[in-house]
């Protein structure tokens, strides 16, 4: 016999190893364990939803008859690892080998590949996690030989190779992307859909029991949780998008409004990344609504490109490129995260309702995490891997392959330009267009170097112009620096005081 791990996010009854693996003799190990719960502070709200998730699935295994043994989360426990759990069972099964699907993140996947064959004296056999549409070794082919990789042209093979919105080998609507339309602001109309609720059951209240009794010192809590934690809740929320929010995805994806925590956003991330979805059947969903014409084609493309584009794309590039990846620190940023990132505390009211929302959610929308408490990093000079940290702390969707791309790549040019070729830099002008924060704020948008000037207007410019070694001769960057000079001396010195004096005290914003 044999034992097949599947982990927190490898839910998924299709999953590559439970294709291999036979239900007449093999047997499934699944484990809630302190490493996995640890290794950064996780939010609440991420660890119920995954404990929970974990043991609905491992219900419907056994249900279709699988063996399964299943290690609860307990402090006291022997094993406090995967690997712990896993030597404890071949030492009570004495399994042929031990099957599994390959992990997500290269922190795991490294330790099995080189301690685990040795520490559990059997074979370890890793399938490929066909869940994705584009494996390594397709992704690598593609970057082969290329200085800089662009997310637009592999989005255009992908969609050649999916065949999703092409028509005669042409892209529908004849363009590939109608990112142009995609950037209206949101005014209160059309109104925003209520999500549904879903009921919640004796295992969702052991794992709510759980976390507040072992994890209420990690950022969040659980008073809002609202996350499917059951693949037909998740499949719930699916229709539900596809209904009511998909319409207005493209026009409004850019979008940011007060206490609004999603606006048409999917939240569908948490349940794709954790197996509960897959990306095909949410991708099938997006196409179909779009051939019934219920949904426009900016939205149609909008979405899909967010998954057969960057979602893949990032992944693509995480397994190119780890371990190295995570070391990179093109501006050789040091600065600490201030403390508001974790209390939420601070007069900025743009930063204060993305806080809100990831301290009660565990969620932020793309811009949020983009364009506001990404773009304060860069601004600020936060050492990538703080930030990192933070980001694959506190988010439900949080996994390395996805977070570090997007946080050290897109957000933070951590990696001098290969994911992207300019820094999203912007200063306070670009939130008041997309949103209505300043209007209210503690401080004034329209000015830059007062002493109530918004900090993100100084801190643009300080941005540019301490690494203009580095950027200037960036061919997408170069009117921004004649900007910048058309200022004058004086008042640039007065803007770079300003940053200056902000950078003293970042805490106290
Ligand atoms: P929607 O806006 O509805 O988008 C649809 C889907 O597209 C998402 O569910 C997601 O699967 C995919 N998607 C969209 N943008 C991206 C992207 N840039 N990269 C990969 N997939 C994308 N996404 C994660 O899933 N996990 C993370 O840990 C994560 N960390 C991020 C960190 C930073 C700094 C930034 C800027 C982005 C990060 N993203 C991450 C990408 C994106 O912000 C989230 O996928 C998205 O906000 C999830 O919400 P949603 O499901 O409502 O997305
Ligand atoms: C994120 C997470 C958490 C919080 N806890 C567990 C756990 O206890 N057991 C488990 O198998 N997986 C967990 N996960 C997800 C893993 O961290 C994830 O499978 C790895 O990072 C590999 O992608
Ligand atoms: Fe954010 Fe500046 Fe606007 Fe305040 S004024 S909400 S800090 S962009």
């Amino acid at each position: 016999m044999n034992i097949g791990l599947i982990l927190g996010d490898q839910l998924h009854s299709e999953l590559a190893s439970l294709r291999i693996l036979d239900k007449s003799k093999d047997r499934i190990v699944m484990a809630e364990v302190a490493a996995e719960a640890t290794y950064v502070p996780h939010h609440q709200q991420k660890i119920a939803l995954l404990f929970s998730a974990m043991r609905h699935f491992a219900e419907t295994l056994r249900t279709a008859g699988w063996q399964v043994t299943y290690h609860k989360y307990n402090p006291d426990s022997q094993c406090q690892s995967l690997l712990d759990v896993v030597k404890r069972e071949c030492q009570e099964h004495a399994p042929e080998k031990l099957i599994l699907t390959q992990c997500g993140e290269y922190r795991l996947q490294h330790s099995i590949d080189i301690d685990w064959p040795d520490a559990l004296g059997i074979p370890v056999t890793v399938y490929e996690d066909d869940r994705f549409f584009c494996n390594a070794q397709t992704f690598n082919d593609w970057a082969k030989d290329r200085k800089e990789l662009r997310m637009e042209f592999f989005y255009r093979e992908m969609r050649r190779k999916t065949g999703y919105l092409m028509k005669d080998n042409k892209p529908e609507g004849d363009a590939w992307n109608f990112d142009a339309d995609n950037r209206k602001r949101w005014k209160g109309d059309p109104p925003l859909p209520t999500p549904p609720i879903f009921s919640r059951d004796d295992i969702d209240e052991d794992v709510f029991n759980l976390v507040k009794q072992h994890f209420n010192h990690h950022i969040g809590n659980l008073d809002n949780f609202a996350w499917a934690t059951t693949r037909d809740q998740a499949l719930e929320a699916l229709s539900f998008f596809i209904e009511q929010a998909l319409p207005y995805f493209g026009d409004y994806q850019d979008a940011l409004a007060k206490g609004e925590s999603c606006l048409f956003h999917s939240l569908l991330s948490p349940y794709i990344n954790c197996g509960l979805l897959t990306p095909k059947e949410v991708c099938d969903a997006v196409i179909e609504a779009y051939q019934q014409e219920s949904i426009p084609l900016n939205s149609a493309e909008g979405f899909i490109r967010q998954i057969i584009g960057w979602r893949e794309y990032v992944r693509g590039i995480y397994w190119l490129t780890m371990p190295n990846y995570a070391g990179q620190n093109y501006f050789n940023n040091e600065r600490e995260l201030p403390k508001y990132y974790w209390d939420g505390d601070t007069k900025m009211s743009c930063m204060a309702d993305c806080f809100s929302n990831t301290i009660n959610h565990a969620y932020a929308h793309h811009i949020q995490r983009l364009m506001v408490t990404g773009n304060f990093a860069l601004l600020t000079g936060i050492a990538p891997q703080e930030i990192c940290d933070w980001y694959l702390a506190v988010y439900a969707d949080a996994y390395e392959w996805v977070e570090l791309p997007n946080t050290l790549g897109m957000v933070m040019h951590a990696d001098g330009g290969y994911l992207g070729s300019k820094p999203y830099a912007a200063s306070g002008n670009y939130i008041n267009k997309m949103s209505d924060h300043c209007k209210g704020c503690h401080y004034d948008v329209k000015t830059r170097s007062e002493s109530d000037s918004c900090p993100f207007n100084s801190l643009y410019w300080h941005f540019l112009n301490r690494h203009r070694d580095l950027l200037e001769k960036n061919p997408r960057m170069g009117l921004i620096y004649r900007s910048f000079d058309k200022l004058g001396e004086e008042e640039q010195n007065k803007v770079i005081a300003r940053a200056g004096g902000l950078l003293s005290q970042l805490d106290a914003l």
